[in-house]
């Protein structure tokens, strides 16, 4: 049975608008009440933040934690683990430690490196700096039963990781690093979804999903039915998550992702 998640920003800042936001104990019943089974955090500050009582919140309202997302702090702090200054990269590495521990709290056991990876002009030495961030961070997740997602992103916004070949070959570095599949980066970077998601396969561990244009209007033009076949083929057993602009209300924005995604998942039974 398929599961569907959207993110949610615990922030009002507007430099990153792909989520819902709001005050959960008014949003998350309406997003329970919509048919959604969990939602994935993005949290600028993992120091600051009860992750004890957003657990319980969320739990209390039926709904699961996923993922724990990232993103957030590289943009609002400019965190990156792939920065050339070695200060810097490490306290990247500190930041992510701090990740962890609140994905365990939150019972969610896994977290996410897009943006947070970080970018470097020189493409090879910002790789030297994301794997040497990577060999501190897999051995601490590892520790801690937590899975550390790796997101391959549009060229736009990272040069680090653009492909789901390029993550696999970190997948096979490491033992915690595992894949999240951004349906509009791949398409994006790579274009053939189904070719991609076998690629990837039983790697996969989490799956973004907008339109071409990051919002949720157009969602019905994807080759949905191919994402949910081909996920089904590969025998993947987690969430879809709607990581998009609100475009209409809320209430409408995730009905619009519920009824797509349901719809198709009916037709291919
Ligand atoms: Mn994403």
């Amino acid at each position: 049975m398929l599961k569907l998640s959207v993110v949610y920003l615990l922030t009002s800042d507007p430099r990153f608008s792909l989520g819902v936001r709001g005050p959960l104990d008014s949003l998350l019943p309406k997003i329970r009440s919509l048919g959604i089974d969990g939602v994935e955090y993005n949290i600028p500050n993992p120091f600051d933040i009860d992750g004890v009582r957003l657990r319980r919140i969320t739990h209390d309202y039926g709904l699961d934690i996923p993922v724990l997302s990232t993103g957030l702090s590289h943009i609002l702090y400019g965190i990156s683990l792939s920065s050339i200054d070695e200060y810097s990269r490490l306290k990247a590495v500190g930041w992510i430690r701090r990740y962890i521990d609140l994905s365990c709290v939150l019972e969610s056991y896994r977290i996410v490196l897009g943006l947070v990876r970080g970018r470097c002009d020189d493409r090879d030495l910002g790789m030297r700096f994301l794997i040497s961030s990577l060999i501190e961070l897999d051995r601490y997740a590892h520790d801690r039963g937590v899975d550390i997602l790796l997101e391959p992103l549009s060229s736009s916004e990272t040069n680090l990781v653009n492909n789901v070949g390029e993550a696999l070959r970190l997948v096979d570095m490491f033992r915690s690093v595992r894949i999240l599949f951004d349906v509009y980066h791949v398409l994006n970077e790579e274009g053939d979804i189904a070719r991609s998601l076998e690629y990837a396969g039983r790697y996969i561990r989490h799956v973004h999903i907008a339109d071409r244009c990051r919002g949720v209007s157009e969602l019905g033009k994807l080759p949905v039915d191919q994402l949910l076949k081909t996920l089904s083929l590969i025998g993947y057993r987690g969430y879809i998550s709607l990581e998009a602009r609100i475009e209409y209300s809320i209430e409408e924005s995730i009905k619009k992702f519920v009824d797509i995604v349901k719809g198709f998942s009916q037709i291919i039974g």
